[in-house]
């Protein structure tokens, strides 16, 4: 495993020379459907009047754009000096880029297969080009619309042991460590994280979207003392745990599905920190999805969801045994700890996505009808992933989670 470390470290800086480009440095400019396509030219082997472009995302962080040639589409993501939700008033540094090029390049030397393809990327403007996969969707959306899709589960399970093993706890040298942790700081955008996960949704914050029918629920929240307390915990660990370059916004909207394909995307959240942070999002959104589906009384596809769950955690734990180097109790030890901090960043994740500022299209989509039913039952699985005992084990800590939710549904 040294020896593959080292590898993909030597790699990882060779392809990030070539990668870094050779423009002359430019000022700042945001672009737009005409400039990216003068951009984009070089990349698409056509001629100007054979390029077109859309807008695809248009992020309260960035701007995203699908290009097409005549062959070939690629997208390019330029991240913008502002927060739009303030208006432009929230200045953001476009750091974030050089981060996301520099994690999705690292991340893409632990797992090729799976991490999307980076181009190139241009420090000055803040752009990055991408691969495109235009045929893929979302995991969110596929799960929304109920496909089977069963290698998603198990290849996230393998990207999260690659990352926990070359980045993290496996990783014993000292040196590399410090380096990572150097290379990869705790960002601004990870306080703005910070403070929408474990902070807005505790306080009468103006970024909160909190529907009316939650109003009760919402202020409940607020004065749960054992709530509060573990959330100040995990907000400390967010902030201070030094373990593994976790991706750090891997939701089932940061996954695309192909028919045979698993991509990771969107690295901008990526910092040294919890390893527990990614294994914690996927259990919290597999969870959104499935309480979507449970309320619409959908029993096979939540189901499919629950072994989706299940291959997730078996992948990734099969993965970290394979691949460790120190000795078995503290690979039991790793194991546990993780188990009990993805159950609750778990609950954190899922509570934020109802009444804090960014919600999951999962529940938010769902008609009246169901939707107040399925918000108070994540609010509720959330609060219990969080307060609850310490999960010792994670499938037992989702079984729990579900048979909550069934009971609330019944
Ligand atoms: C851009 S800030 C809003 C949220 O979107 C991202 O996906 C992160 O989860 C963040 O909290
Ligand atoms: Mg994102």
């Amino acid at each position: 495993l040294k020896v593959s470390t080292l590898n993909h470290a030597r790699q990882h800086v060779r392809s990030w020379r070539r990668i870094q480009n050779s423009r002359p440095p430019m000022s700042y400019r945001e672009l737009d459907e005409a400039s990216v396509c003068e951009f984009a030219q070089e990349f698409l082997r056509s001629a100007r009047s054979e390029i077109r472009a859309e807008v695809i995302e248009e992020g309260n962080i960035n701007r995203v754009f699908r290009v097409h040639g005549r062959e070939e589409s690629i997208i390019v993501k330029q991240g913008l000096p502002y927060f739009r939700m303030a208006g432009r008033s929230w200045v953001l540094s476009r750091h974030r880029s050089r981060t996301e090029a520099a994690a999705a390049q690292l991340h893409g030397g632990l797992a090729p297969d799976i991490v999307t393809r980076l181009r190139y990327f241009d420090g000055a403007q803040s752009v990055m080009v991408f691969e495109d996969l235009p045929n893929d969707i979302t995991w969110r959306r596929s799960l929304m619309r109920e496909n089977l899709a069963p290698h998603v589960a198990p290849s996230i399970g393998r990207y999260c042991a690659a990352v926990a093993i070359n980045t993290g706890p496996g990783l014993r040298d000292d040196i590399k460590r410090g380096s990572l942790a150097h290379s990869f700081p705790y960002t601004e955008l990870c306080a703005l994280a910070e403070s929408l996960i474990f902070v807005a949704p505790y306080v009468d914050s103006p970024s909160n979207r909190i529907e009316p029918q939650l109003g009760d629920i919402a202020l409940s929240l607020r004065r749960d003392r054992g709530l509060l307390d573990s959330m100040s915990a995990l907000r400390y660990k967010f902030r201070n745990e030094r373990e593994a370059l976790v991706h750090g916004d891997l939701h089932t909207g940061s996954v695309l599905v192909g028919a045979a394909k698993t991509t990771v995307f969107d690295l901008e959240f990526a910092y040294f920190g919890p390893m527990a942070l990614d294994t914690g999002f996927v259990f919290a959104h597999l969870c959104l999805a499935r309480i979507a589906h449970s309320v619409q009384g959908h029993v096979e596809y939540c189901r499919s969801i629950d072994s989706s769950f299940s291959s997730f955690w078996k992948s990734f734990a099969y993965h970290v045994e394979l691949e460790w180097t120190g000795g078995k109790s503290e690979l039991d030890d790793f194991l546990a700890r993780l188990m009990i901090d993805t159950a609750r960043f778990a609950g954190a994740e899922m509570i934020r996505r109802i009444v804090g500022f960014a919600h999951a299209e999962d529940i938010d989509s769902l008609p009246d009808a169901f939707r107040s039913s399925a918000q108070r039952a994540a609010l509720a699985v959330g609060r219990s992933l969080v307060t609850g005992p310490p999960a010792d084990n994670l499938e037992g800590a989702w079984k729990m989670a579900i048979e909550l939710l069934d009971g609330s549904a019944a």
